[in-house]
């Protein structure tokens, strides 16, 4: 009482709640006036921003803290009165008529979408000292993931306006979703690199506030153990997107702006865009209120499954069960092998790969009832049976794919599972780790990720009547991986399977030891043979045809070893380096046409 002055008249008023929710501690201790004053404000200038960024304010957050902690000691299941059954979705073909009609409805729908990335994870799992949208999502053009998504935005509009680079009218807009751990980063990243050619003004950043951690099953707010004039605070998860969104108004703007689509998508995955045609295509056409992504998934894996659940009232919905929850979920009801592979090799559920495709009307309605609050969780770890007492502080924690969970029994929510070939590599875990997951499971490491890029690639090119070699087998900090020729391209050079197969003509071949790179748009590949490097670059508007036979020295994937810290830690976690050490390489900075024939 003694230090009221020392606060606004709204800081008093927020005092008064957290006395009154049970929360005195965090003052009790405050010394006589005079003492530590700027620290006093600073804790109610914090207590402020904690208030105001989550939806129903602090007092909010404790009352559902309490539930959820309680529901937790008494052991209750979450999926109490469900039972899960194995949901039915759309199953793509890469390559098929359905497939490339779906990607030619997603490239029209494109020009009315506006894309999410949720990147506020520090990615603890794979222990890499920077942002992960600053990784290179390959090393042999060393594009990082910021940029690459960028690009393929960029491609996606002009093909979405049927327009070349540059002249649609249209811009798609893009949020990225970032946290103290990644903003300043992000934005350095950004602008130190003139947003990888993106207008400024179409990239908004949305920063996500962590949450006040708790100490008890009482939900006392923690104090820092560094500072006692500080609350500790841990991520409340990629769930915030949902309110952020909303509370910024950029819904409304979209709404306004005539957008029908919102895209969300995660950090690290180089695959991602090759399915987002045919899935945009896919929602247009089923007129899906949500579209998850998902891909064949091992069992154990550590993706979330999409399951039917059916409740005992008769309710239903189809949505993720994360990967944690999953194997109790099935051996609670009536799976005594739990999460377990079926007769095809994979889980019997789809993986989640947290790639959403919302459409914007009903996701605004919803959320007009909920704020953006999301269904959250609470994971507490006791010290004992008794389960009175934490080892360290919790907090709640909420998942963007839980949207679902709010939604009315008639919203229409479906799925679309896509080969994991072309789409899905993250990049999580650490060079340790992956080399420890089960054989024949996923690796979902630095390695696996730019082996998958070169894969797609080569398959989708062998899929268009390029003679590509097969790969070789190569361990990498301790993973096997097949290794296929390094094919690569901008994104603006081939977006969907029918603009590839357009750009190939007569009998092409590519060697295992080959890298190629394309980096304009409009070249094409006519009887060409590599055995070597090739790499074309060449302005919008310059027409380049490269034929006949490419021979050299090529570049080379040499071993390195993730210990090595000779080495930069963005390479060394991949366990190879590109050696390049002979290349034909050619650049059109002319308009025209031009023949490339060596
Ligand atoms: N992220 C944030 O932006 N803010 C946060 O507070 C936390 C994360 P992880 P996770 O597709 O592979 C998810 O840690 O949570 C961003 C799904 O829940 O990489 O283990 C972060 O930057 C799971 O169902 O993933 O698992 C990153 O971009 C499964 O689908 C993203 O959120 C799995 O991803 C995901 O964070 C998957």
């Amino acid at each position: 009482r003694k230090n009221l002055h020392l606060l606004s008249s709204e800081q008093i008023e927020l005092a008064k709640m957290l006395i009154e929710m049970g929360q005195s501690h965090l003052f009790e201790h405050w010394p006589e006036p005079g003492v530590d004053d700027e620290e006093k404000r600073a804790l109610f200038d914090q207590l402020a921003r904690l208030n105001s960024s989550y939806p129903g304010g602090l007092k909010s957050y404790i009352e559902t803290a309490r539930e959820l902690l309680a529901d937790s000691k008494a052991g209750k299941n979450p999926f109490d009165g469900f039972t899960p059954s194995v949901p039915t979705g759309e199953a793509l073909s890469f390559g098929d008529g359905i497939f490339m009609n779906y990607e030619q409805a997603g490239i029209r729908e494109a020009k009315n979408a506006a894309f999410v990335l949720v990147a506020g994870g520090l990615g603890e799992r794979l222990g890499y000292n920077g942002i992960k949208v600053a990784l290179p999502a390959e090393t042999s053009t060393g594009t990082c993931f910021l940029q690459h998504y960028i690009e393929c935005i960029l491609a996606l509009q002009d093909a979405s306006c049927g327009l070349t680079q540059g002249e649609c009218q249209k811009e798609i807009p893009f949020v990225i979703m970032t946290s103290d751990d990644t903003h300043s980063r992000t934005l350095e990243l950004l602008e130190s690199n003139f947003y990888f050619g993106m207008k400024p003004t179409q990239v908004k950043l949305l920063k996500q506030e962590k949450v006040a951690c708790l100490d008890d099953n009482d939900a006392r707010l923690a104090l820092d153990p560094k500072n006692k004039y500080r609350i500790q605070t841990k991520p409340h998860g990629h769930g915030d997107v949902h309110s952020l969104l909303y509370s910024s108004g950029l819904l409304k703007i979209w709404h306004d702006a005539g957008l029908k689509w919102v895209l969300f998508f995660q950090d690290t995955n180089g695959l991602l865009f090759k399915a987002i045609p045919a899935s945009l295509g896919v929602s247009a056409t089923k007129q899906y209120h949500v579209n998850s992504l998902a891909v064949p998934r091992k069992a154990k894996e550590a993706i979330g499954g999409i399951t039917k659940l059916t409740h005992t009232d008769g309710r239903s919905m189809v949505i993720n069960v994360e990967y944690n929850q999953l194997d109790p979920l099935l051996r609670a009801t009536g799976f005594p092998d739990g999460d377990a592979n079926c007769e095809t090799g994979f889980s019997p559920f789809p993986g989640n790969i947290n790639q959403l495709i919302f459409e914007l009307d009903p996701y605004i309605e919803d959320l007009k009832k909920t704020g953006g609050a999301i269904k959250e969780f609470v994971n507490p770890k006791y010290k004992d049976a008794s389960k009175t007492s934490f080892k360290s502080s919790t907090r709640l924690e909420c998942m963007m794919q839980d949207y679902p969970k709010t939604l009315p029994p008639n919203a229409r929510v479906g799925f679309t599972v896509i080969d994991t070939w072309l789409a899905y590599a993250p990049v999580k875990n650490n060079p340790e780790d992956a080399a420890k997951v089960p054989k024949g499971n996923p690796y979902h490491s630095a390695t696996s990720g730019e082996m998958a890029i070169y894969r797609a690639n080569s398959l989708i090119l062998k899929k268009a009547g390029v003679q590509v070699d097969d790969p070789v087998q190569q361990v990498f900090n301790g993973q096997e991986v097949e290794v296929w020729p390094r094919i690569a391209w901008k994104p603006k050079w081939g977006l969907t399977f029918s603009e590839i197969k357009n750009k190939i003509g007569g009998s092409c071949s590519i060697s295992q030891k080959s890298t190629m790179v394309i980096k304009g748009s409009n070249v094409s590949l006519q009887d060409l043979s590599l055995d070597g490097t090739l790499v074309v670059d060449s302005v919008d508007g310059a027409e380049v045809k490269v034929r006949g036979s490419v021979k050299n020295k090529g570049w080379m994937v040499e071993n390195v070893d993730y210990k090595d810290t000779s080495v930069p830690e963005e390479i060394r976690i991949r366990g190879f380096k590109i050696n390049k050490i002979e290349q034909l390489e050619k650049k059109y900075s002319e308009l025209g046409k031009f023949c490339l024939e060596p």
